[in-house]
């Protein structure tokens, strides 16, 4: 079976004003639609690499045939990346972070405001295309770090938290080249309930990110 994007859990204008019904469409229909069909494409080259699910591959790239090897860190980071994304926002989304990862950014930024304000420099000094993200660390701690194009944190073997995409097909048509005042207005739409699904799952130790991505 071949990899499949997944639907928007939501509607294409569901994230309005902070996200615009023409980004949301072009988004997920046209980048995410290309991600999995190029990552189809360069699996299909080895058949023996069906069965496997896009975090597997990205989870060791090494073992990827170098032919392909670039194709699936592209596609298949640009696949895993996304599928996070729909899910960790939500129309009506945003205030203040609740549950178990509130505790874990006041322990580790000490409160919400300064990790916003270090998340977002972060974000707006990436440069090019990219990521910036609260990953899991294998000792338990959290970072917020950066990734240049589709890589996700799995290939470095830290646990995607959550993550703001900076690439300019993200924010472009509403904010132009204002991508701090992206990052400021997308903490309006993030679902703080996935994200505390997600931060529950790094601290019990689970490697599958994306459920729904692990069955194909
Ligand atoms: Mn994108």
């Amino acid at each position: 079976m071949a990899h499949e994007l997944p639907p928007l859990p939501y509607g294409y204008d569901a994230l309005e004003p902070t996200i615009d019904k023409q980004t949301m469409t072009l988004h997920h229909d046209g980048h995410h639609g290309a991600y999995v069909k190029n990552l189809n494409a360069a699996v299909e080259k080895h058949p023996d690499l069906a069965s496997k699910s896009a975090e597997e591959l990205l989870r060791n790239l090494n073992a990827v045939p170098e032919d392909i090897r670039a194709t699936v860190r592209n596609n298949g980071g640009g696949h895993v990346n996304h599928t996070m994304f729909w899910k960790i926002m939500k129309p009506k989304g945003g205030g203040d972070p609740n549950g178990p990862v509130a505790d874990v950014i006041k322990k580790t930024f000490g409160n919400f405001k300064d990790f916003q304000t270090k998340f977002n420099d972060a974000g707006a000094k990436q440069f090019g295309s990219g990521w910036v993200w609260l990953a899991g660390k294998s000792s338990g701690e959290v970072q917020i770090i950066t990734t240049p194009n589709q890589d996700n944190p799995i290939s470095q073997g830290l646990f995607p938290i959550f993550g703001n995409d900076v690439w300019e097909h993200a924010y472009y048509l509403k904010y132009n080249n204002r991508r701090p005042e992206y990052l400021a207005a997308w903490w309006n739409v993030v679902n703080w309930d996935e994200i505390n699904n997600r931060f529950n799952a790094f601290k019990s130790g689970k490697t599958v990110h994306e459920p729904e991505l692990a069955h194909r």
